[in-house]
């Protein structure tokens, strides 16, 4: 049930007080004093006020006659709202007041004040009711939007915590990688120079074995003395024999030379004197391979890691995982860096002067006029389609309120119209019992008028309705 309200405005009171006199003027027509003219040129009896003669230059002596012709004549309209109008219209057959008296000579009207004033006061009651109940509505809007507000300024505080909280996580993993990547590095380095010697011996071997078979022409593992005097290897001075002194040069006093006999005592020395060359090559082309290897350790650990022994594939394996580890908790602080982002463009958009409109933020509201559908989504942008699930053009994105009574809106920066400029929006919000949007123009090309209504534009404090009773 509503309660009664009747409207006192402080200027309508005053108005009413002096029907006699136009509006806004009336306080210098004081009939305890001469007249004076609005512009001050004459000073006329107060009985020459309105005695249908044109006494002012200016005209201000007849409000309520057409005497002057550049006058303004008076309407007491009683029953309704008093009003003024310029003296031309007088007596010129139009009906310009609801009390008929400015037709006074022609008589062409009839008084219906009571009529139209019945009417406006219906109108004016059904607004005054749809303003008491939009302003308790938006007392429940605002508290909402109060109370959304404390609730984000505490989740800011959880996030900021959680961030603080996830940040020691990262940093804890990050060292753990850190930690075990090293110690990865370490590990495939130390196998790869063991297995650079190893693969040095073997080739090595190689060498032996082929130079071994090649003395050993008979081919029964053992060097003999004839075997040995053929090979110009042993030759040292190149005098084309294989001397005694040469012979145990290379072998010692040995006799029959078995293969490790030939590695323990005759190839050392070959090897410095013929094939220092030949071994030192090999060994930079294999360090080289080792280096293309390492320099891609990752891929390195997919190819080799079947080569690995177990301990080195244990620690690839927890090196992996700390990374892992380490990658999650950087995509945890990442997504609670966002929201708390997200949270600060919330905390710092201005949903009017008591976050009446905050209950509006993540709603869209749409709206079609026989052409296009039309969708707004406050505190973002509005869209524009020609079918309801059709591609969407944006008419502007956010950009603010256009005063300081939160009355109207201002979406800016839409897409091109004509490639000229951009489509902009603006939304004027008057008073309603529902957040709705109740007519969408394009007085200008590209630019767009959306007029809405909303419990949050109904400011008792606006008006000038006072309680009767509650
Ligand atoms: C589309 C719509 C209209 C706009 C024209 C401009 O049809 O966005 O609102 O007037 O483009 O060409």
């Amino acid at each position: 049930m509503f309660t009664i309200f009747q409207l006192i405005c402080t200027l309508s009171s005053t108005i009413l007080a002096l029907v006699e006199v136009p509006l806004p003027k009336s306080d210098r027509y004081d009939p305890s004093k001469d007249f004076t003219c609005f512009d001050g040129q004459d000073s006329i009896p107060f009985a020459y006020v309105n005695d249908d003669y044109c006494d002012c230059e200016d005209g201000s002596d007849e409000p309520g006659t057409s005497a002057c012709p550049n006058g303004t004549f008076f309407c007491k309209n009683i029953g309704h709202i008093p009003q003024s109008i310029p003296s031309s219209r007088v007596n010129d057959g139009f009906c310009d007041c609801c009390d008929a008296s400015d037709e006074y000579l022609t008589g062409k009207c009839v008084y219906h004040c009571d009529i139209i004033g019945s009417k406006a006061n219906q109108l004016k009651e059904t607004k005054n009711q749809i303003f008491i109940l939009g302003n308790r509505l938006r007392l429940q809007l605002l508290a909402t939007g109060n109370r959304m507000k404390v609730e984000r300024e505490l989740a800011m505080i959880k996030l900021e915590n959680k961030r603080l909280k996830h940040l020691k996580v990262l940093e804890e993993k990050e060292y753990q990688k850190d930690v075990l990547d090293k110690q990865k590095v370490e590990q495939l380095q130390s196998k790869s120079t063991k297995s650079m010697q190893e693969q040095k011996e073997e080739e090595e071997n190689k060498v032996v074995d082929g130079i071994f078979s090649a003395v050993d022409a008979n081919h029964d593992g053992i060097l003999e003395l004839a075997e040995i005097k053929k090979r110009p290897i042993f030759d040292e001075d190149k005098d084309g024999t294989v001397s005694k002194e040469e012979i145990e040069y290379f072998f010692g006093f040995n006799g029959n030379v078995t293969r490790s006999i030939f590695y323990e005592t005759a190839w050392p020395k070959l090897k410095q004197l013929y094939l220092f060359d030949k071994l030192d090559f090999l060994r930079s082309n294999r360090a080289n391979n080792n280096y293309d290897r390492e320099s891609d350790t990752e891929r390195n650990d997919e190819i080799t890691e079947e080569k690995y022994d177990a301990s080195t594939k244990e620690i690839i394996q927890k090196s992996k995982e700390a990374y892992l580890h380490y990658k999650t908790a950087k995509e945890i602080l990442e997504g609670i860096e966002q929201e708390i982002a997200s949270l600060k463009n919330v905390l710092s958009m201005d949903y009017g002067p008591e976050n009446e409109f905050a209950v509006w933020e993540g709603e869209c509201f749409k709206y079609f006029d026989q052409s296009f559908h039309y969708k707004i989504c406050p505190f973002d942008k509005v869209l524009q389609s020609h079918r309801a699930d059709g591609p969407e053009t944006i008419l502007g994105n956010w950009a603010g309120w256009l005063d300081k009574e939160y009355k109207t809106m201002l979406y800016d920066g839409g897409e091109f119209c004509w490639k000229d400029y951009r489509r902009t929006v603006k939304v004027v919000i008057s008073c309603g019992i529902a957040n709705e949007v109740v007519r969408v123009s394009e007085p200008t090309k590209c630019e767009y008028i959306f007029e809405m209504l909303s419990p949050a534009a109904c400011n008792i404090l606006d008006t000038c309705f006072i309680h009767d009773e509650l």
